[in-house]
């Protein structure tokens, strides 16, 4: 998969690229990034990029000329995404589509904002990684990538991406590792037992608990009519009180 980040500050994906996960991806070929300059589509003297707001009004409006020559120069198909709060909420979902494209442009504004023509005649989508301002769509960039790259095949060596939190809609159930006693804090028996049965059924519930608790808008979107889950339910609610 190819993404390219149209960007005044390409410097910015540079940490993020060069370690671990993203890094292992592209040294295997199964990611490669293109960070475009936007700056370096400029054709005038000063290499100006923003210019003030039409009708007045604080701060700078990123130029349309530039943008759309720098986009321009290598597209070769796919979604152009621009990171903006305006957007529609970036999520797994989403970043499952976005999984399926063989190519994906993104493009980060910065200022206080990108011309409506570039909205209007160039990007073919619009998403937000939450509600909160951001000094520009860099981050909101690299949280992207981050999310789609691991989802695509041979990218994460280990587990399995479907039964994690978020596909199966549920959050998942706590982890321990050695040792099994720290500062007098155990770690339940049954995960010491090796009866992997009881520990499925242990972390099924677990999921069921804390998702219920801490996010009851995922839990409500959740199918838990099957016998597994609605004995689990009715546990959890007598170990409750309720
Ligand atoms: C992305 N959540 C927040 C800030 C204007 C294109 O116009 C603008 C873009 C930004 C940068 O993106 C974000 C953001 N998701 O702040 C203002």
């Amino acid at each position: 998969m190819h993404f390219d980040i149209f960007t005044l500050f390409p410097g910015m994906f540079e940490g993020p690229l060069r370690e671990s996960i993203l890094k292992r991806a592209q040294e295997r070929e199964l990611l490669s990034v293109a960070l475009h300059n936007i700056r370096d589509a400029t054709t005038d003297r000063h290499h100006v990029v923003d210019d003030y707001p039409y009708g007045g009004g604080a701060g700078m409006v990123m130029k349309p000329e530039p943008i759309f020559a720098a986009v321009e120069a290598v597209y070769q198909g796919g979604p152009i995404i621009l990171l903006t709060p305006a957007g529609r909420l970036f999520t797994q979902e989403i970043a499952q589509e976005l999984a399926q494209e063989p190519r994906v442009t993104l493009l980060c504004g910065h200022y206080e904002g990108v011309d409506e023509r570039v909205r209007e005649h160039l990007v073919t989508d619009e998403l937000s990684i939450g509600d909160y301002v951001l000094t520009g769509g860099e981050l909101a960039a690299m949280v992207i990538v981050d999310a789609v790259s691991r989802l695509m095949p041979g990218v994460l060596t280990n587990a399995s991406t479907q039964e994690e939190s978020h596909s199966s809609g549920l959050l998942e159930y706590p982890q321990y590792t050695r040792p099994p006693e720290f500062r007098g804090w155990r770690v339940p028996d049954i995960l010491l037992s090796g009866h992997h049965e009881q520990i499925a059924r242990w972390r099924r519930k677990q999921s069921l608990r804390l998702t219920r608790e801490r996010r009851p808008d995922l839990f409500a979107k959740v199918d838990v009519s099957g016998k597994v889950d609605a004995k689990l339910l009715r546990e959890l609610e007598e170990e409750e009180g309720k």
